[in-house]
């Protein structure tokens, strides 16, 4: 191992809370199969940052509620915070995840009031849901909870004089809207970061997502509002999950109109296609001159060997694609989302946001 460099430790903000937002199913194609979002996803990728040297573990502050019900609607989040004790009470099997069994679809929702849904919170979970692979088990909320606060403290830290914090998020949060869970997601932790800038001051906040899929939720929360530039790289939505939302003609609306910007890249694409890509994003980054830090959400699912997804990343690419994204020049929480090729998941931390922090210092 090469010795650590001498910058200054790079906060690592993670927390154990999400051990328990475990056992968790998904159904994919009629079948029931282990979730890909699981908890060591998240303990081999701070294992490998600590074993740099490079980064100081710190646990998250209590931000408290307010943070979360700036982003998302009450009535979600008593979704979030309720639905698994009403589900054993109504004699749900505590051992198994429990994931809607229905969808409020819009034939439906055009003619159901609000207030018409049923009481118990499982049995209107699939008015807030929009996938099956979104498992909930005891330890969700809680884990979902301390995600926000893990990047709402790397946000603090940033704002304290870092130049890069790193948000350890676990659950991810980009797919969360602002009435809808899905794809593993509950509480958008990236929106909530940017909105938090907003509301201590910030006019101008961009939010990069270099996750392999859409950040739909992200795109929702800020669709129609211009003080957010939302830009993401993604596989075409034509193909890949979510499919219903990503596609290059959706540019947002009204005083929003203009700062969304989706980049869907073919199967397949590699390193040298990415970063090509990823210059237009920054561009229109730059362009947009935020007062803000860069809140980045992160997923190493472009790995070429990512179970499922279908760009053709390598190890050394992210470490390229962090410096790329250190040269804009602005400091960056990176918040973590997706990626599930697990056995690399250590290394490709390593190599994105060793390749930002050094961007950043130099
Ligand atoms: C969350 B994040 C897998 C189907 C897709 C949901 C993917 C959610 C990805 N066979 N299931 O953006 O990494
Ligand atoms: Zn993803």
């Amino acid at each position: 191992m090469p010795p650590p460099s001498p910058l200054p430790p790079t906060p690592l903000i993670a927390s154990d809370a999400h051990l328990a937002h475990a056992g968790l199913v998904e159904l994919y194609a009629g079948r029931e199969i282990p979730c890909f979002e699981s908890p060591e996803r998240a303990t081999v990728i701070r294992d490998a940052l600590l074993a740099t040297g490079d980064y100081r573990l710190e646990a998250p502050e209590d931000h408290g509620p307010d943070a979360i019900a700036a982003v998302h609607e009450l009535e979600l989040i008593d979704l979030v915070e309720g639905v698994w004790a009403d589900a054993i009470a109504d004699g749900h099997d505590p051992a198994r995840p429990l994931l809607p069994d229905t969808f409020l679809l819009r034939e439906y929702a055009a003619r159901m009031w609000l207030d018409q849904l049923p009481v118990g919170r499982h049995q209107r979970l699939g008015a807030y849901c929009f996938d099956t692979a979104t498992p909930i088990v005891a330890g969700t909320a809680a884990a979902a909870r301390a995600a926000v606060d893990i990047g709402l403290t790397a946000l603090d830290r940033v704002l304290e004089g870092e130049r890069l914090a790193y948000g350890l998020c676990r659950p991810p949060g980009h797919h969360a809207g602002r009435n809808l869970i899905g794809g593993y997601c509950f509480y958008n932790n990236a929106a909530i970061v940017a909105e938090s800038l907003l509301s201590r001051g910030a006019e101008r906040v961009a939010i990069l997502d270099v996750d392999f899929h859409h950040g739909n939720g992200t795109q929702q929360i800020f669709w129609d509002r211009g003080e957010v530039l939302y830009v993401s790289l993604h596989g075409d939505p034509g193909a890949i999950y979510p499919y219903y939302s990503g596609y290059a003609t959706e540019r947002g609306a009204g005083d929003g109109e203009g700062a969304t910007l989706n980049l869907p890249l073919p199967p397949g694409t590699d390193g040298d296609g990415y970063v090509g890509a990823l210059e237009e994003g920054l561009a229109a980054i730059a362009a947009f001159e935020a007062d803000a830090p860069l809140v980045l959400s992160l997923g190493f699912d472009t790995y070429h060997a990512d179970p499922i997804c279908n760009l053709s990343l390598v190890t050394d690419d992210y470490a390229r694609i962090g410096a790329s994204i250190a040269s804009l020049g602005f400091s960056v929480v990176a918040l973590q989302e997706g990626g599930y090729a697990v056995d690399a998941l250590g290394a490709n931390a390593v190599a994105f946001l060793g390749g930002l922090r050094d961007g950043l210092a130099g």
